[in-house]
Order: C-alpha cells, then structure tokens, then sequence
C-alpha cells in the first residue's frame, strides 16, 4: 500500500516539477506593472521584482496610485535618513531601503530598458506641503561600458518644469567615477551622484538639507525649474512604467 502511494506521489511530482519549471520565469515580475497587471487590486508598497532574471530578486516601492499606477520607483528621498553621497559601485548595484529612502541600481535600470520601453515620472513635495510632478513619455538607460547613458525625452509638465531634459544624453558620474561635461567633478562639487553635464538643472541625489539654504550653492535635493537652485525638497521619486 505504502510503496504505490509513493508511486503515485512520485508520478505527481515528475508531472509538476517541468511544469512548475517552465511556468515559473513567466510568474517573476520584471517590474511593478507586471504585479499590477497580476492583480490590480494592489496597493501601493513594497514588493519583490526579479529585473534581471530568476536569481535577481529586489525590493521596490510599487506606486499604484499617481496617474492610474504601476509605477516601479527607482529613487527615493524623502527623510534624510538615508546617506547618498556614495562611490560608483553603489550606484551600479543600488542602496538604501525599498520602505523609505533608496536607488534601485544602474544596472537593474539598465537591463529594465532593455526589456520594455518605459515612460517616466518623477514626483516631488516642499516642506510647505506643495506638490508637483514632471513627466516623460522615454526613459531609457543605456549600458555601463557606455556610462549608463541616460535618454529621455517627450516632457510634459506637472508644474515642476522641466529640469531633466538637458541631462538627456550624458553619462552617470560618482566623487570617484568622473564622467560628466565639466572641467572639474560634478559629483564632488554638488555632493551627489546623478547625469551631470556642467553641471545639472536638478540634483535629486544631492544633500537632504530640510528646504532653504544657500549656504553652499545647488548641493541640495533640487529641482531647479520649481524651486530653483538653492531650496532643498521634502520629498522626490523617479518612477518607472511600460508605455501602453
Ligand atoms: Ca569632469
């Protein structure tokens, strides 16, 4: 009796085992979209993605709220608790908590735009409680042998303005990997790590500094077309989604 019910329990699992395996890759979300696309009853909040394949699982902020949702954030400020003053390799491989403040990594990015065309909106709030967004039907970031190449395009405002557009087309930099437009290290004179030229229109990895100050010039958390260069923001995100 024992020995056909472990028969059977053997047939049963030769019969799943390939079916589990070759239904699996399809149920790992690449993004938050793919979660919402599962079930749009989804609320916002932290869930697992794999965007780089079964063996890449990370945490994310999925917004399923802004603009009918779907958004996976990749930058997050928002207390000042997390430090984002770091050295290249960070970038490339992400820091921070997906619960709070944190950047989801250059290469993820990377690899996201290579599977999906993506629109983007970045979010931002002051400390008076004001609220406005910038929005962008292309986002892409190329790759690292490249200098994570950031492209975007197609603006259209949310009372933000528009300061990403003059960063299309330029390379990442860190304090300790100098790859912007400048003479001098971006990174290091504005204390972040973004898609610096000479230097930037917005620096949303800079210094948390809790709103106005001018005391050293444009190192803050900024949006210069909304605030302008010396008001350091409550909050901003960078979100992604597949456009439709
Ligand atoms: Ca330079």
């Amino acid at each position: 009796m024992e020995s056909v019910l472990l028969q059977l329990l053997s047939a049963l699992l030769l019969f799943l085992i390939p079916l589990w395996a070759s239904c699996a890759p399809l149920v790992l979300p690449l993004d938050c979209s793919d979660i919402y696309n599962h079930d749009n009853r989804k609320p916002s909040g932290v869930y697992t993605i794999y965007p780089i394949g079964a063996t890449s699982a990370v945490q994310v902020f999925c917004d399923m709220d802004s603009l009918g949702g779907r958004w996976t954030v990749f930058q997050r400020r928002m207390d000042g608790s997390v430090n984002f003053y770091r050295p290249w390799g960070h970038y490339k491989e992400g820091f921070g908590n997906a619960d709070g403040e944190y950047w989801l990594g250059l290469e993820r990015l990377f690899h996201l735009s290579l599977r999906k065309k993506y629109e983007l909106l970045v979010d931002m709030q002051d400390f008076a409680g004001n609220k406005a967004f910038a929005r962008y039907s292309l986002f892409s970031v190329g790759p690292e042998s490249y200098g994570y190449i950031l492209h975007v395009s197609g603006f259209s405002n949310g009372g933000a303005g528009d300061s990403l557009s003059p960063h299309n087309g330029l390379k990442f930099s860190t304090f300790d990997k100098d790859q912007d437009g400048s003479e001098s290290s971006c990174a290091r004179i504005f204390l972040g790590g973004f898609w610096y030229g000479s230097c930037h229109m917005n620096n949303p990895n800079g210094i948390y500094r809790w709103g106005a100050d001018d005391t050293l010039y444009a190192v803050g958390v900024e949006w210069s077309t909304w605030k302008g260069h010396d008001y350091s923001l409550k909050a901003i995100s960078f979100k992604i989604r597949p456009v439709q």
